[in-house]
């Protein structure tokens, strides 16, 4: 007895056919040598933290029926799938578990690996990834090497966010209330050495490439738009009066530098630190900003604080003298570290002039009155502005350019908010940062020949300090430049790194000899990339970044990584975000176990539009669950009743026939449109079930009615077939079918079919015949009066007169009655 002749359904059975099919004909290995267009798809790989999560399984539940719909449209595809494998989190379950951050990744890939295969999702298993394996890292190396070579990677000293506790550097985002997210300790701020990557090189280009990637959600390409934040403007110099220093600002609005009241220095600007040496109170001040967070996000609402130097600077274009003050508020990482502070036409500085009674001075008037005068951050038109008065901002912008120019007080300047990436993390479990130092040759790259650096993991681990300095046969090396005594950089490097480059890698996974391959450029771009919205900006930023910079070595000829974005949403259980800490977890495993994988996919999908928020809801899976069955009964039932029949494809048919074809074709042309282009799974399940339901009106009473019958439910099968695979696959050869189902091709929309019977009626005005018209069989009566009222012949009986009603007999009359 085969599975296809079991009379009710039995998922753990179903699935295990299916699944175990897919892997002996090996139906989702890729191939570069098909004739056919390839279509890359792949979903952002997941941390291995331990079991999937419900995110995942929508995440990856998307991705998949966008393959197997494709496979079917005659598609050459490729979904890998694979494991971002470095990072803390690894260390923190170690030292919790009392295990081995190296052993507990590799069990947590293993169960998730397994959870994955009980999806029954279409990867090509023969190229996954571990990015914790040396195979992989070591091409990141070596990446790392030819920028170390260009200057595109460099070490520099900087400030950090020093946590003690979790003994390491925390991002911005990281500290909250001048506290570590994690650990709750007080950060300190720490000068260290530490290596970046020059991603500004490439701000121009990251930013007018986002102009060219239509398939991108809009939200995200502003935010990344926002994050480069270019803008153009001038640097000014003001000579202080009281010294032979001048102070260099940025602004980005030189038309309002006659407004200026006040110039303002970052804590850490060098005129601050040197006032400092000698003035209690400022280095007082200055040492209480430094231990403050320096997140942007935390500036904009964080209390103005700040400090009168006593010094006067002088404003070059109009002589006058304006305190000098350090603010908490700048940055001495944007622009020039100092600003000429505009109370009137700028938000922060009107905060800090306010709180201090600066002078507000208004120099940039509204065009239209709608603004409030004390503070007008738009553009207009100038007063109090001397020979400039009267002039449009932009045209100002350009004038007083030019004549700071002429005086040599300034020059125009474009300015980045984008930083270059700190890619060093004091971590263990990250891959090794390809670098040794010599106390007499300095920094010495590691030779190519000599890569990977392997990170070691035979040793007990017990200790959150970075541990890298304490194995000795890692730490202690001879110098490649002079054979002498040095060290390894024991930095690791950010979790990001891997993943700025894993989609090309995927093409060519084993390969040894190099780190991409031909089929890296068959593959990429990848044609949908398919995540969550809480990567808009860093990952999609720097793997377009890296992207670039493969294909400056040559290696890649595309320039951009990921041609269609789509962002799914996220699964929420009681209105919040799943997690461990509010306890609402639902894991995907009790599910699998107890009404199969197909539930699971079915419930994902047809709950919510893939883009938003989906609630959890165990009575939505208990319908999911409801509705596979009565597929399953529904199509068993018509196969003991009727028989295979030969599936209709084209002839005469009856008016009952014809209505039900019409429903077929109308719900196969949407969901045909849904996984091209809409992705609105949800609508086309639904529509899908209206045709069943349609489908179990219809009474069988022929020899064609059975061909009709047979034809909506191989369509159906098959429309349903990339979200529930595994049930499709065994009702499909439930229908008759020796082959299988995806490698079947995608029915095309019978046009025919959906072009609606019409009819002629009679058009009489005042029960005198006008005109004959045709109208679709059935159409609404406002459709019917509105063609009418238009028709000439009918136009000449009635025009001047008043139509006191209208009487309509559907599909035979109608009589317009004048008075
Ligand atoms: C979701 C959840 C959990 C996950 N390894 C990185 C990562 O985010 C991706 C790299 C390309 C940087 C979604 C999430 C993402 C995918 C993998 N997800 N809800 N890994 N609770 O394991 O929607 O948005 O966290 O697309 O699953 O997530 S991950
Ligand atoms: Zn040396």
């Amino acid at each position: 007895m085969t599975i296809k002749n079991i009379r009710s359904y039995d998922a753990k059975l179903v699935e295990k056919e299916a699944q175990s099919y897919w892997t002996l004909e090996k139906t989702f290995l890729a191939n570069e040598n098909s004739p056919n267009e390839k279509f890359y798809s792949l979903c952002m790989f997941p941390y291995p933290s331990g079991n999937i999560h419900m995110g995942h399984v929508r995440n990856y539940s998307i991705g998949d029926a966008i393959i197997r719909y494709k496979k079917m449209c005659g598609k050459n595809v490729f979904q890998p799938m694979g494991w971002d494998a470095f990072g803390l989190p690894a260390e923190n379950a170690a030292i919790k578990n009392n295990t081995h951050p190296a052993v507990w990744t590799y069990q947590n890939i293993n169960n998730m690996r397994k959870q994955l295969k009980q999806m029954g999702y279409g990867y090509d298993w023969s190229r996954e990834i571990a990015t914790c394996s040396p195979e992989y890292y070591k091409w990141e190396q070596w990446l790392f090497l030819k920028l170390h070579a260009k200057g595109l990677a460099y070490k520099k000293k900087s400030v950090v966010n020093w946590d003690p506790v979790d003994q390491t550097v925390l991002a911005n985002e990281q500290v909250v209330n001048g506290r570590g997210w994690r650990s709750d300790a007080l950060i300190e701020k720490k000068e260290i050495s530490q290596w970046f990557l020059k991603i500004t090189d490439y701000a121009d280009e990251l930013l007018t490439g986002l102009d060219y990637l239509d398939e991108w959600p809009l939200q995200v390409k502003t935010m990344q738009r926002n994050w480069i934040g270019k803008s153009k403007g001038a640097r000014i110099c003001f000579k202080v009066k009281q010294l032979q220093h001048t102070v260099e600002v940025f602004t980005s609005r030189p038309d309002t530098i006659f407004g200026c009241t006040f110039i303002g220095l970052a804590p850490d600007h060098p005129l601050s630190r040197e006032l400092s040496t000698s003035e209690e109170e400022i280095k007082l001040f200055i040492d209480k900003c430094m231990q403050m967070s320096t997140a942007e996000s935390d500036l904009a609402t964080l209390e103005k604080n700040g400090i009168n130097t006593g010094l006067t600077a002088i404003n070059p274009l109009n002589g006058e003298e304006v305190p000098i003050w350090i603010a908490n508020y700048i940055l001495s990482t944007y622009g020039a570290g100092a600003i000429m502070g505009v109370p009137s036409h700028d938000e922060r500085d009107s905060e800090f002039a306010r709180r201090f009674n600066l002078d507000i001075k208004p120099v940039v008037i509204p065009d239209s009155d709608i603004s409030n005068t004390n503070l007008f951050t738009g553009k207009g038109t100038l007063v109090n502005s001397g020979e400039f008065n009267g002039l449009e901002s932009d045209d100002a912008i350009q004038k007083i350019i030019q004549k700071l120019q002429a005086l040599k007080a300034g020059v125009e300047e474009t300015n980045y908010r984008l930083r270059d990436w700190g890619i060093s993390r004091q971590r263990y479990w990250g891959a090794p940062i390809p670098i040794i130092y010599c106390d007499d040759c300095g920094t010495v790259p590691v030779p190519e020949k000599d890569l990977p650096v392997v990170l070691p993991e035979q040793f007990e681990f017990t200790d959150k300090s970075n541990v890298l300095k304490n194995i000795p046969e890692f730490y202690h090396v001879t110098c490649p430049c002079c054979g002498g005594a040095a060290v390894r950089e024991t930095d690791t490097f950010d979790t990001f790194v891997e993943s700025s480059w894993y989609s090309a890698r995927f093409a060519c996974a084993d390969q040894t000899k190099s780190m991409l391959d031909d089929r890296a450029n068959y593959w990429a771009p990848v044609d949908l990339y398919i995540g969550g919205i809480e990567h808009a900006i860093l990952h999609l930023l720097y793997a377009r970044f890296i992207h670039k910079v493969i294909r400056d070595e040559g290696l890649l000829t595309s320039d951009e990584p990921f041609t269609r974005l789509f962002t799914q949403g996220m699964v929420l259980k009681d209105g919040a975000k799943m997690s461990k800490s509010k306890g609402n977890v639902v894991n995907p495993q009790d599910y699998i176990d107890n009404y199969g994988a197909d539930t699971l996919r079915l419930f994902m999908m047809f709950s919510a539009p893939p883009e938003q928020q989906l609630e959890w809801s165990d009575s939505g899976v208990e319908g999911a669950h409801r509705f596979i069955k009565k597929l399953w009964n529904t199509i068993h039932i018509h196969v003991e009743n009727w028989g295979i029949s030969k599936a209709h494809s084209g002839g005469i048919v009856s008016a009952k026939q014809k209505e039900l074809r019409r429903k077929l074709h109308e719900t196969l042309s949407k969901v045909s449109d849904v996984m091209e282009h809409k992705l609105s799974f949800n609508t086309a399940i639904a529509s899908v079930m209206e045709l069943i339901n349609t489908f179990g009106k219809f009474q069988v009473d022929s020899e064609s009615d059975r061909g009709i019958a047979q034809e909506v439910l191989e369509h159906v099968v098959i429309m349903l077939s990339p979200i529930v695979p595994h049930v499709t696959h065994v009702l499909w050869q439930v229908l008759g079918h020796e082959r299988a189902l995806i490698t079947e091709a995608w029915p095309k929309v019978d046009r025919l079919a959906t072009v609606p019977d019409t009819v002629i009626i009679a058009v009489q005005v005042n029960g005198k015949l006008r005109a004959q018209h045709h109208v679709d069989l059935n159409a609404p009566e406002g459709l019917i009066k509105d063609s009418i009222f238009n028709l000439k012949e009918v136009k000449k009986y009635i025009d001047g007169k008043t139509v006191k009603r209208t009487i309509i007999i559907p599909n035979k009359l109608a009589n317009i009655v004048t008075d």
